[in-house]
């Protein structure tokens, strides 16, 4: 069992002030609209419906947060016992042409401010779709964090199921080269939420983030 099958809803925010205090490392889910964060959340969880994904752009609207936790050695059938020990955040996704502008600068605000001053941000998934990738705002986010190598980036090229193998394979080296070039927190992947590829790659990289020490995955089945 992995460390993210724990993920559990925790809380919402609508704006900057209802962000919950800042304390165990977090995970972000930043992307376009419909480039597919809230389902890479649920196939990463193995939760068909913890984050809401819709077919229809803009259905996350708050910055959600889901709480990862770890069973505690002294924990018993009877009275279990779990801490957390990290967050999988979901941001409402950028770009949504057809929200009305003033909601639109209001969630931009709200993802701009929670991104840019979290302290216990450490790495940010961009979901992107593999027929358009790397778009003007994903650049300005990949830009942002480039000279903030203290938070982890990996750039998710999602719903790779919908391109055809070597354009997969030439997207790939392409961004691969370029992540090198920025830095070792920079990584990149092929990933497909509906086929369900690219699973343990995303799991390992993100588990690489929240536990460089290797204690969580260590842990005793059951965690
Ligand atoms: N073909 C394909 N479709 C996908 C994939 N991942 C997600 N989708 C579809 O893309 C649509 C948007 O998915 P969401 O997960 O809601 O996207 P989101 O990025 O959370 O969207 P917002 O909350 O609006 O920002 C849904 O219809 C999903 O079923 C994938 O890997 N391949
Ligand atoms: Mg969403």
């Amino acid at each position: 069992m992995s460390l993210f099958d724990s993920a559990r809803f925790r809380t919402s925010a609508a704006s900057i002030a209802q962000l919950p205090g800042a304390g165990l490392p977090e995970i972000a889910f930043a992307g376009r609209s419909n480039a597919g964060k809230s389902t890479t959340i649920n196939v990463l969880t193995r939760q068909g419906r913890l984050a809401f994904a819709s077919k229809t752009p803009g259905r996350t609207q708050l910055i959600n947060f889901f709480a990862l936790s770890r069973r505690l050695p002294q924990s018993t059938p009877q009275k279990p016992l779990r801490e957390d020990v990290g967050f999988l955040v979901d941001l409402p996704g950028y770009g949504y042409a057809k929200a009305a502008a003033e909601t639109r600068s209001g969630w931009s605000e709200l993802i701009a401010g929670y991104l840019a001053n979290r302290p216990s941000l450490t790495g940010i998934v961009i979901v992107m779709d593999a027929r358009r990738p790397f778009m003007p705002a994903d650049e300005w986010l990949i830009e942002f964090f480039s000279s903030r190598s203290h938070v982890r980036q990996l750039w998710l090229i999602n719903k790779c199921d919908q391109i055809k193998k070597a354009e997969r394979a030439s997207v790939l080296a392409k961004a691969r080269s370029r992540a090198q070039s920025l830095g070792e927190h920079v990584s990149v992947q092929l990933f497909s939420g509906l086929k369900k590829e690219g699973v343990e790659e995303l799991q390992a990289t993100l588990l690489s983030w929240i536990d460089p020490d290797g204690r969580l995955s260590a842990a005793p089945a059951g965690n």
